[in-house]
């Protein structure tokens, strides 16, 4: 219904990009398309920062990985069905990652919707499955309606993605809609009776274990949480790509349970009495292929405290079922008191020490964990490292320390290709910090073009380029089940430090371990974005095996 008493003054498109200024969005990443031009228009004096990206992939990793950083929704525009299906990932990366994101999409003109007019996707058929709400803007007049709802719904319990598309010709209407106000993440909090529950199950507990994982934390929280552990005398793991939500060098810390954990904390999680999973879904990883804990119903007591009512249950039955906000469920627990004295963490402590404190030989003349450990003496605690995926990652998780809440930027669903667009949107959120990507050969390639927004906007990010001239995650694998039949994974890889070159950023190579520390001190000096090819032998395929020993024990069985 259109309103007759107010006239109307602006666009729909100006609406829309009224509503993210009033949700307080400072940039928006984006792939240009004619679908939206109207939009592009409003936003030209609209004090937002727009970043143009040069693939929607790229764009929509850095608008995830706003998201994942603010804990507000991160904001990508893309053009129609090549611009959204080449977004697609980001939208794949939100939902698994629990991220809140919104993904507008340009739409053919509502009168021609269901011809197979050009560029058309129905939408809703495509990111059905991934996005927690996808709808098409119909009514100019509901303009401010849909996009409040959508900051509702990504930011609401589980965070995710949210798809919004707009028909090409609503968007240059007048529109009537009213504004929305800001809207606001709500806080979940435990109640008291779970509470006293836990209370009385730690009161129990001999070999108690706490899990971390998730979004929704804060600095506060975490603080919190390291208050609790200490004062009940609980080891404290991670859960996948969440190590940053907790101090490794905090007694009480127990390491990281994602890939390539350490087999004496995965014991240990298997054999204690208690589990308290806080904010992590315990997905495939972190339950180490869903091996962690018996289906339905776990061996020991779980106490398992999330954001989503729905998600509660999912795999696992919890003795102790928590509806929280990690935030929220961190506060209650600096409230709880103990009953007894804090049981001993020492042992789970020094099992991760031992697991990460020195570097392991490794094939060749480049060491990725003697690197690994430069870093994290070099970097200071605030450096935020992003990365996609590959083995090369295994060394990170083993060997780095995330030191400070949220400096941990990789993605849980093991999307490679992140690294570089999350370090350009990282860098432009915190210019003062020291932004790194890290990536594979073939990770990089994925979106290394983004090196070139990088270079455009002034964000001096270094990039590691780990090169070992294959797909190697896939090749170990292949090793494994099919011995001596390499397929498909071989790469024959370009220069990348002369890449770095042409692209108007610092570019060197890294052949032997002792060139990585000048080399890297050269790109900071060099105040550009820098990219730095590190050559390392294929054979070192993970810290503690390699392609040629896992092809003879194939072999051999
Ligand atoms: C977008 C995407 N495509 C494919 C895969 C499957 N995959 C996982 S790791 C990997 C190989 C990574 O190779 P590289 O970047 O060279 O790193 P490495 O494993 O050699 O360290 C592939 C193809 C994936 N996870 N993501």
């Amino acid at each position: 219904m259109t309103r007759q008493t107010e006239p109307a003054t602006r666009t729909t498109a100006k609406v829309l990009v009224e509503q993210l200024r009033l949700q307080h969005i400072t940039r928006v990443f984006c792939v240009p398309g004619e679908s939206y031009l109207p939009v592009l228009d409003a936003l030209y004096d609209s004090g937002i920062a727009v970043t143009v990206c040069r693939n929607e992939g790229g764009a929509a990793m850095m608008a995830e990985a706003w998201g994942k950083q603010t804990g507000r929704p991160g904001i990508c525009f893309v053009t129609r069905g090549p611009g959204a299906t080449n977004g697609s990932g980001g939208i794949h990366i939100a939902e698994q990652d629990s991220t809140p994101m919104i993904l507008f999409v340009g739409q053919v003109e509502r009168d021609n919707r269901g011809r197979d007019a050009f560029q058309e996707v129905d939408y809703r058929a495509f990111f059905g499955g991934m996005a927690k709400w996808v709808a098409e803007v119909d009514e100019p007049d509901r303009m401010a309606e849909m996009v409040a709802r959508a900051f509702s719904v990504a930011m609401a319990g589980r965070q995710g993605p949210v798809v919004l598309s707009l028909p090409h010709d609503v968007l240059p209407q007048p529109s009537q809609s009213p504004d929305a106000p800001f809207v606001d993440a709500l806080e979940i909090t435990p109640g008291a009776a779970e509470m006293a529950r836990l209370e009385e199950l730690l009161a129990q507990s001999e070999r108690p274990m706490l899990i971390l994982g998730g979004g929704r934390w804060s600095q506060a929280a975490v603080s919190q949480t390291a208050q609790f552990a200490q004062m009940f005398g609980v080891p404290v793991c991670t859960s996948f790509r969440r190590a940053h939500l907790f101090d490794p060098l905090h007694p009480n810390y127990a390491g990281d349970l994602g890939l390539g954990a350490n087999p004496k904390l995965v014991a240990r999680v298997k054999q204690s009495d208690l589990v308290i999973a806080a904010g992590a879904r315990l997905n495939e990883l972190t339950s180490q292929g869903y091996t962690l804990f018996d289906i339905p119903v776990p061996q020991m007591s779980l106490v398992h405290a999330y954001p989503d009512a729905e998600e509660i249950g999912r795999v696992y039955r919890p003795h102790l079922p928590i509806h929280a906000t990690p935030q929220a469920f961190a506060a209650a627990l600096g409230r709880l008191k103990p009953r007894r004295p804090a049981g001993d963490v020492s042992a789970a402590h020094q099992d991760y020490l031992d697991w990460s404190e020195k570097s392991l030989p490794q094939p060749g003349a480049v060491n990725l964990s003697e690197i690994m450990i430069w870093l994290r003496s070099h970097l200071p605690a605030d450096a935020i490292l992003c990365n996609g995926a590959g083995n090369y990652s295994g060394w990170i998780h083993r060997f780095f320390r995330f030191r400070r809440f949220n400096t941990q930027m990789g993605t849980v669903c093991g999307f490679m290709g992140y690294g570089v667009p999350a370090a350009v949107a990282m860098k432009g959120l915190y210019p003062e910090r020291k932004v790194l990507a890290l990536a594979g050969d073939g990770d990089f390639l994925m979106t290394g073009q983004e090196f070139a927004t990088a270079v455009q906007y002034h964000l001096p990010i270094v990039v590691l380029v780990f090169d070992n001239a294959t797909l190697g995650t896939i090749r170990m694998h292949q090793e494994r089940e099919y011995p001596g039949r390499v397929s498909a994974t071989d790469l024959r890889n370009p220069d990348f430090a002369a890449m770095a070159r042409s692209f108007g950023g610092f570019g060197a190579t890294v052949e032997k371990t002792a060139d990585f520390a000048p080399a890297f001190l050269a790109a900071e000096e060099s105040g550009l974005p820098a990219i730095l090819h590190v050559k390392f032998d294929a054979d070192g395929i993970t810290p503690s095996t390699t392609l040629s020993a896992i092809r003879a024990k194939a072999l051999s069985s």
